[in-house]
């Protein structure tokens, strides 16, 4: 449960926020903030000093509906970034990505993770992960970024999203990545109706006892607009109450935009975990 990020430690003994750094212009919730290299770097220390066990940097956003983002801009957007904060930062970088080349480069600037939300299933993805040499998130999402959305279509989604994710890491196995270096996210928002993301949290510890690592990201998501009818900027309270109820069901790193709110949150959870063993 201790990770080797590229020479920085992730310690899963305890849940853990992962911070969103979001180098795009048009992500969901925080698109454009920061897109400046300079904006980008001053959150990112931000949210280490907030409690942010690693911070995920990603220049392709993945909202519902995204545009692609060619292979030169998403490098442009990253890869700087990645050099400066580096030797600056205390935790480990992940890149968020699906492009096997922007994991390659990032990693050879410093990334210590390859968090892919498309599972590694690009051509020469997992290849590459494998050469990388650091943990990898794998992450099931029906359909892609663009269309995902339009009519997710499931018979059993908490068996699917488990079997789809354990077929994933067998793949990674197969290519020489360790299973102790493996981490599974049933992807909440991606391809999955309200009620279908609610299975899936409801049913989370059938992934978690697979006995990986679970990331989960449910901040600020539209699941928790389409239930309660907030904006994106309302939604903290419902996406910290998703985190405790993710982190209660096993969940080890905890996905978030809102770092010092969230890992106040964890700490309660891991204080009555705790309760009795000390
Ligand atoms: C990049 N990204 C956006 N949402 C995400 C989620 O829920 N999980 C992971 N692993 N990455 C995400």
């Amino acid at each position: 449960m201790r990770l080797d990020c590229n020479g920085r430690f992730l310690d899963l003994t305890r849940p853990q926020v992962m911070g969103v750094l979001n180098v795009t212009p048009d992500s969901f919730s925080d698109g454009g903030d920061f897109f400046s290299p300079e904006k980008a770097l001053q959150h990112a220390f931000d949210m280490e000093a907030a409690g942010a066990a690693i911070i995920d940097i990603g220049g392709e956003s993945t909202r519902p509906g995204a545009q692609e983002v060619s292979l030169q801009d998403e490098l442009e957007r990253v890869i700087p970034v990645i050099e400066r904060l580096q030797p600056r930062l205390g935790v480990p970088i992940s890149i968020d990505t699906q492009k096997p080349e922007v994991m390659c480069a990032a990693v050879a600037a410093g990334a210590g993770l390859i968090n892919d939300v498309n599972a590694l299933r690009a051509p020469g993805a997992v290849e590459a992960a494998a050469d990388c040499d650091v943990p990898v998130c794998l992450m099931h999402m029906q359909g892609d970024p663009r269309t995902m959305q339009s009519a997710p279509e499931y018979d059993n989604v908490v068996d699917e999203v488990r079997d789809f994710l354990l077929q994933r890491a067998g793949v990674c196995k197969n290519v020489g990545i360790p299973g102790e270096r493996i981490l599974l996210d049933p992807g909440f928002g991606f391809g999955k109706t309200v009620e279908q993301n609610l299975a899936l949290l409801a049913g989370l510890k059938e992934l978690v006892d697979r006995g990986y690592p679970v990331l989960v990201g449910l901040s600020r998501k539209s699941m928790i607009g389409k239930l309660l009818g907030v904006d994106v900027e309302e939604r903290l309270p419902a996406s910290l109450a998703l985190a405790v109820l993710a982190v209660e069901r096993g969940a080890r790193l905890v996905r978030a935009h809102d770092v010092a709110e969230t890992r106040q949150a964890l700490q309660m959870c891991i204080a009555l975990q705790e309760t009795g063993k000390r």
